[in-house]
């Protein structure tokens, strides 16, 4: 009887323990809206047969992405991909199924020991389904005949529309093949769009053909600031700096980020942080220069001339380009930090801002934007800039990316126009995320992990109704301090993780403690694909768990 009791207790224990990990056995980042795990297993092996219930060149191109997850994590052969509706036994079906009813951009996703199904509305659905299921995969990377999946049902979908990831190749270059990486790692965390920062005071990073000078003189700069730009004495490293997308390059950065649902928004900045433009075209300024790309950081008080036409033209004709290149609906403007010295002391912006009865510097900044604004929607395009582009006026549709804190986007939102929130505080990933003393140099500021974890993208002082209008958040990546991909990647993960889990899951089902316990598990997937991250609230849990 004793024997009796102790094996049943026993019995009972295991249960227990094993009820635990099975809860445990799924970390999925960013968490889905709705996960029950059951009993048991599918075991996907090489003679698992993949399902598609379309010939839809979209949906079969998300089934070969399987064949190629399993291939490089496990080593395992493809499997073949057959038209079909029904999901038998040992296959994997992936299903569009418009008449369901699923949210944009969600799935539906059911494991039992017998098949898997991944439903969706459209492809890129499926695509996060698919990227779910990769997550319950062994993180590791490692030869594996079988691969045991949990049984468990999921619906998930996102919270935001605009998911955003940014990143500066103005000062600093990163090659093209880095930014196939982080459109890869934008994927694996469901971000939705790349936003690519092209031009700059210290470098102009993307050819534009009818105007060759802009990358022959504006994309180098003679050598760059060492160290901080507060350090007491300013040293140079006196070696020249430079790099460019061609337009190839470009095309391929679009399809490549598009193959995996993301939308690259590209910025021109426009009348301000434009040396590396005026370098290269200095008829284009006030003064008429010369110029020179900026070798340290900041603001600098030369800008294209707002009352000369041919800077219109100019801008015109680089518009027409990068259209062409970028399907995204959003075209970047900039229109930040643009100081209004010049343009003081510029007869011809005097004149511009009598002709056009602007009262002060800041509505020529507006007749600008505006101006641009009009030309952009022409082309059925649709103005992003950021919030210094509400002062002296917005222009008619513009959207807003709030970063000097939340203010602009409340303001831009309570006119009815649709903002995407990065404000410095919570979404500068290159700001420290760490201490100060042991972490590499940055910019300066704090933002670690938790931090970027409680954001709240809607701010609570907007109405239900203006609410509507914040399209989401992004996390802003300045490459002042960042020389090297590596560094992006130390700097972006895992707070990009973070922020992927404000915008993807719902607010109410948010929670820290889960988020880093689910991280541990994404942290070895890290290392699989060989991201680079920083360790920081990595560390102190392994020494725990030693
Ligand atoms: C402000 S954010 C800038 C950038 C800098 C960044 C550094 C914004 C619109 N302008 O030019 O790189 O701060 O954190």
């Amino acid at each position: 009887m004793m024997k009796f009791i102790k094996s049943s207790l026993t019995v009972m224990f295991i249960t227990i323990i094993s009820s635990l990990f099975a809860s445990n056995e799924v970390s999925i980042v960013p968490a889905p809206v709705s996960m029950t795990t059951g009993k048991g297993y599918f075991s996907l092996s090489s003679r698992s047969s993949l399902l598609i219930n379309t010939g839809d060149k979209a949906v079969k191109d998300i089934a070969s992405f399987l064949n190629k997850h399993i291939k490089e994590f496990y080593n395992l052969s493809n499997l073949t991909i057959e038209n079909g509706a029904i999901a038998g036994k040992g296959s994997i079906m992936i299903k569009l199924d418009k008449g369901r009813g699923i949210k944009p951009e969600g799935y539906e996703l059911s494991v039992t020991r017998d098949n898997i199904e991944i439903c969706a509305s459209n492809p890129n659905g499926l695509f996060y389904g698919m990227q779910t299921l990769f997550q319950m995969m062994p993180p590791e990377k490692k030869e594996i005949s079988k691969i045991k999946i949990k049984c468990a049902e999921i619906e998930d979908y996102p919270r935001f529309s605009w998911r955003g990831l940014h990143l500066d190749v103005c000062r600093h270059f990163m090659p093209k093949e880095f930014v196939f990486k982080y459109l890869d790692y934008m994927a694996m965390h469901k971000l939705n769009t790349f936003h690519f920062h092209l031009t700059d005071d210290q470098g102009w990073r993307i050819e534009i053909k009818k105007y060759p000078l802009l990358t022959e003189i504006g994309s180098v700069r003679s050598e760059t600031l060492v160290g901080h730009y507060y350090d007491k004495n300013s040293v140079y490293d006196n070696t020249p700096h430079s790099g460019f997308f061609t337009q190839e390059d470009i095309r391929e950065i679009v399809k490549y980020a598009a193959e995996r649902y993301i939308t690259v928004v590209p910025e021109i900045e426009m009348p301000g942080h434009a040396l590396a433009l005026l370098s290269a075209y200095p008829e284009l300024g006030c003064t008429g220069g010369p110029y020179k790309s900026a070798t340290k950081w900041g603001v600098f008080d030369d800008v294209m001339c707002a009352g000369k036409e041919k800077t219109f033209e100019f801008l015109e004709g680089v518009i027409d380009e990068v259209i062409a290149l970028f399907p995204s609906t959003y075209i970047h403007v900039g229109g930040d930090e643009c100081p209004k010295v010049r343009w003081h002391d510029c007869p011809l912006c005097q004149q511009r801002m009598k002709d056009e009865s602007l009262a002060n510097e800041h509505q020529l900044q507006s007749y600008f934007v505006q101006r641009m604004e009009r030309y952009i929607n022409s082309k059925g395009r649709i103005i992003i800039g950021w919030d210094e582009i509400l002062e002296g006026g917005l222009a008619p549709n513009a959207a807003v990316m709030s970063w000097r804190g939340e203010e602009g986007g409340i303001s831009a939102a309570g006119q009815q126009h649709y903002v995407v929130m990065t404000p410095g505080s919570h979404c500068y990933l290159d700001y420290y995320q760490g201490n100060k003393e042991t972490e590499p140099l940055a910019i300066g500021g704090y933002t670690p992990l938790e931090k970027v974890y409680g954001y709240e993208p809607v701010p609570a002082a907007l109405s239900a109704d203006n609410a509507k209008y914040i399209m989401g958040a992004q996390g802003n990546v300045w490459t002042e301090y960042i020389l090297t991909p590596d560094h992006v990647e130390y700097m972006v993960y895992p707070r990009a993780a973070a922020l992927s889990e404000v915008l993807w899951s719902p607010k109410e089902s948010r929670g820290y403690k889960s988020f880093l316990q689910r991280m541990n598990t994404m942290i070895k997937r890290y290392k699989s694909v060989g991201l680079n991250y920083c360790p920081n609230e990595f560390v102190k849990k392994t020494e725990k768990n030693d």
